[in-house]
Parts: C-alpha cells; sequence; structure tokens
C-alpha cells in the first residue's frame, strides 16, 4: 500500500481517473455506474478504489460535478484535451 501525492491510497495498479467501475479504462459504463452511485441505488454505492477513481474533478467529494465532467470527457471529440486530464494513468 502506498499513498499518492494527493494523499489516496494507491494498491496495485495506477490510478485511471474515471475509471469508475475499475475495469481498467475509461469506458460509458463508468459514467452508468457513477450514475447509481449518485442516485443511491441500493448495493450499487461506491466505494474503495472505485469510489477514490470517481473523484475525477480531485475535490474530495463525489457528486454531480465528477459526472459531468465524466460526460465531457467520453463526449469530446478531442481526448487530448489538457483541460480534461481523466483516463491518465499516474
Ligand atoms: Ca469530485
Amino acid at each position: 500500500m502506498a499513498f499518492g501525492e494527493d494523499g489516496y491510497v494507491i494498491v496495485g495498479d495506477k490510478l485511471v481517473w474515471g475509471d469508475v467501475n475499475e475495469s481498467g479504462i475509461v469506458e460509458t459504463s463508468d459514467i452508468t455506474r457513477l450514475a447509481m452511485h449518485l442516485a443511491e441505488i441500493p448495493d450499487k454505492g461506491l466505494t474503495g478504489k472505485g469510489y477514490i477513481l470517481a473523484d475525477v474533478t480531485r475535490d474530495n467529494a463525489v457528486n454531480l460535478a465528477d459526472l459531468i465532467l465524466l460526460v465531457q470527457y467520453l463526449s469530446s471529440e478531442d481526448l487530448n484535451n489538457p483541460d480534461v486530464v481523466l483516463g491518465i494513468p499516474r
């Protein structure tokens, strides 16, 4: 176990921000997974690494702002937009 520069616990692989479902890549199903968490659907709450990776705005809260940024990232035609840093392992 190690701690990243933001104080997050890192276990195993590098963090891929936005990889809410921990599949290794950022994909449309991550939006679904985060939406289920925000809707407080029973047994669909995020915990552990998935919760950490869901905080794509990195403000230590998982909320609608994270969902919006994730949608913007996945709908962006320019995934190299420097303002969008999701999906970049760190
Ligand atoms: Ca956040």
